[in-house]
């Protein structure tokens, strides 16, 4: 017999039915942040990209809230080992806060409230692959999963996905983020396991 938490539904269904090389599948939600959560008040929150040449687009959260949003299911996979399947968010399309933007960055380096960074190539922040999240669950964003806004990043290991997400730096020469630098991949892709650099 099975045995069920409180409010449990039952295996929710993945987005693609499968689970990357040395992986575990989780129904919980894990809570992983390398430093406290830092609590940022809607009215002060912004969110800003800035491009190679210095130019700036910053959101507050009434600028931000008024953008189309997207619901996507995805699967989550942590470095750590474990997995998410079929996980639902609220969020903008990262294409949207693109749109329009002139740049000849290739790369990106994503700051967050509380000081942690982030690389991945611009490109994997296009083509409906990425999201700033503000609700999960129907709900909004746990402050412990990076609320009120996230970066969510699926198809790469889940430190990517920066919680509490301020800035988005477009740079033409790659820099790496907190645990890129501390020897993780610099790319992250779960289905070639890329845990750590040279994997
Ligand atoms: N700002 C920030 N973002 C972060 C982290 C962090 O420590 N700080 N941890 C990363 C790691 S290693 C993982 S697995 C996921 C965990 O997200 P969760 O706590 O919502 O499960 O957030 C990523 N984003
Ligand atoms: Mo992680």
């Amino acid at each position: 017999m099975a045995i069920f938490s409180p409010g449990f539904q039952g295996r929710r269904r993945s987005a693609t039915g499968l689970l990357p090389p040395g992986q575990y599948e989780t129904n919980g939600f894990p809570v992983l942040s390398a430093g406290p959560t830092p609590r940022v008040p809607l009215d002060t929150w912004e969110f800003t990209l800035t491009t190679e040449d210095g130019t700036s687009r910053t959101w507050s959260w009434s600028e931000f809230q008024a953008l189309p949003t997207a619901n996507p299911t995805v699967d989550i996979h942590c470095v750590t080992k474990w997995s998410k399947f079929g996980t639902t968010w609220e969020g903008v399309s990262l294409d949207t806060l693109l749109d329009g933007v002139e740049t000849a960055a290739e790369h990106v380096l994503v700051h967050s409230y509380g000081g942690y960074t982030t690389n991945l190539p611009l490109a994997d922040l296009r083509g409906g692959k990425a999201w700033l999240a503000f609700g999960y669950d129907g709900k909004p964003l746990h402050p412990e999963h990076g609320g009120p806004v996230r970066l969510l990043v699926p198809h790469l290991y889940f430190w990517k996905s920066a919680k509490w997400v301020k800035r988005l730096e477009l740079l033409v020469t790659d820099k790496k983020g907190f645990w890129e630098r501390a020897g993780y991949h610099n790319y992250g892709d779960p289905w070639r396991e890329q845990r750590y650099d040279g994997d």
